[in-house]
């Protein structure tokens, strides 16, 4: 008999997959677990155009009807449903079905611009006290700030996974945990704030209805399902991807931090409400929607970025295979590293846009008195310990901010397997790190499908547990308390 699947769409900043997750009734007497294979992995290069720097949509809807269309040929019957989730606060703008320009990527650098726009309208703590978010620079009213006559003739904006689930279905909605990072939803996400919409130019008809993950969106229209092979349901998820990655936390009870680690670091708590304190504003904190109404209370760290950025500078044509190998190499170097290692503020603007991020590191030591990294494991140690010391440092302060309990911190996603950084947010912390899963993002959103189709228990807690049974976790433990921190790099601080 053949077995239901589901299957996630997940684009991530530099690449995008299809994932099947088969869910097994009860895995080994661990309760369910899902069983998830790779259908589809596929770069996501944005390009730069006389305009800025953009997302190259059409090349990944391309890339997604084609892993679907494998999905379904390797599995035919077995799907019951397809989830997308992407990265945050980008794009598209419709009129009459039709897509208005290439969507900006969010570090182009047009965006302070639409910063000093809305700023003049609406300044920034009243902004925080409306919609709980972080300022950064990218949030998508900023970016809405800038776009002129192309607002003016838009009736819709669309998120990317809503673009995608658009493109497949026909249907305009508006996830709403992907929504809450616009800047435009109520902090709580109880609705776009239209008055504040209206404020900063973006008319209300452009915002779609929001819709709850776990609600089903629609089905492949005709030749999309004559494209794929059949004519799956498309259900939304936690279609923001960190939304989704903190669903499938694999944590027992509630006294745990994560760190979502990627191309970012989002480090926070799931909370039931947002903190929307001056300090939790001036802390540089966010309140963004989680499923099932949580808060994630949560800082944007600069994450793997900072490594990515710096093994293109060193090698631009690299293919991604020979840049994982460049990337194993240099953590293995950066762990023997020794002698003195500059901690730098990783949260620092200079590092956001593309470019020369080691040459940007070696001002930023020079101008603040640290030592100099100079060959690229020295770089790369210096990237990973000053990631520990920011992650450490968010861990402390979500706690401070939330008056919560924090024993442990899950790191997962792409972060899990780099044990260098593992063990040192372990130490930076003083508390024991579980790294795991990997594939946290695609996990979430299938859990939350799985669910929606009636296989899963009700509550969060019991899709963490399925988590749990899905895959393994790694444990770290501090090798000494925050404070005593290492004098150098060979010097691991031990009491
Ligand atoms: C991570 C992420 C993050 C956002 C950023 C734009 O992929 O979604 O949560 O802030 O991308």
């Amino acid at each position: 008999m053949s077995e239901q699947a589901f299957a996630a769409v997940d684009l991530g900043a530099t690449s995008g997959r299809v994932v099947l997750g088969h869910l097994q009734e009860d895995a080994a007497g661990a309760g369910p677990a899902l069983r998830v294979r790779h259908v589809a992995r596929f770069a996501n290069d944005p390009v730069r155009t006389r305009d800025g720097l953009h997302w190259n949509v059409l090349e990944l809807y391309r890339q997604v009807l084609l892993g679907l269309a494998a999905a379904q040929r390797h599995h035919p019957g077995e799907i019951a449903s397809v989830g997308i989730d992407s990265w945050a606060v980008d794009y598209g703008l419709l009129a009459g079905g039709r897509l208005l320009g290439t969507p900006f990527h969010y570090r182009d650098s047009r965006n302070e611009a639409g910063v000093d726009t809305v700023h003049a309208r609406v300044g920034a703590k009243e902004l925080f006290a409306r919609n709980g978010l972080q300022h950064l620079p990218f949030n998508t009213l900023f970016q809405l700030a800038t776009e002129g006559t192309l607002l003016e003739a838009a009736d819709t904006v669309l998120l990317i996974p809503d673009l995608i689930g658009f493109w497949l279905t026909g249907a305009v909605v508006a996830e709403r945990t992907n929504a809450s990072t616009t800047g435009l939803l109520t902090a709580g996400g109880d609705g776009w704030d239209l008055d504040l919409a209206r404020r900063v130019g973006v008319y209300p008809h452009l915002l779609p209805a929001l819709v709850d993950p776990g609600t089903p969106v629609g089905r492949l229209t005709p030749d999309v399902a004559e494209t794929v092979g059949a004519a799956l349901d498309v259900v939304a998820v936690g279609s923001h991807d960190t939304a989704s990655a903190v669903v499938a936390v694999p944590a027992t009870g509630d006294d745990f931090a994560y760190v979502s680690c990627g191309t970012w670091g989002l480090v926070g708590l799931e909370l039931k409400d947002p903190v929307l304190t001056g300090d939790a504003r001036t802390a540089g904190f966010t309140n963004e929607g989680g499923v099932d109404g949580r808060t994630r209370f949560l800082k944007n760290v600069m994450g793997l970025w900072l490594l990515s950025e710096s093994l293109r500078q060193w090698n631009p044509a690299a293919t991604d295979a020979e840049r994982s190998a460049e990337l194993s190499d240099l953590l293995d170097a950066a762990a023997r590293v020794t002698g003195p290692v500059a901690v730098f503020d990783v949260n620092d603007p200079a590092f956001l846009p593309p470019g020369d991020v080691p040459g940007r590191i070696r001002n930023w030591c020079r101008a603040h008195g640290e030592p100099v990294p100079d060959t690229p494991a020295q770089v790369v140690r210096s990237v990973v310990e000053s990631l520990a010391v920011a992650f450490a440092a968010a861990v402390a302060d979500a706690a401070r901010l939330a008056d919560h309990d924090v024993r442990v911190v899950h790191l997962v996603g792409g972060g899990a397997l780099n044990t260098l950084l593992c063990q040192l947010t372990a130490d930076r912390t003083g508390l024991p790190v579980l790294a795991g899963p990997v594939e946290a993002t695609a996990l979430g959103n299938l859990l939350v499908q799985a669910r929606a189709a009636g296989r899963l228990g009700p509550d969060l807690d019991d899709l963490r547990a399925v988590a749990r049974a899905s895959a393994g976790v790694v444990r770290y433990a501090p090798r000494h308390q925050p404070g005593q921190t290492p004098r150098s790099a060979s010097d691991p601080g031990k009491p």
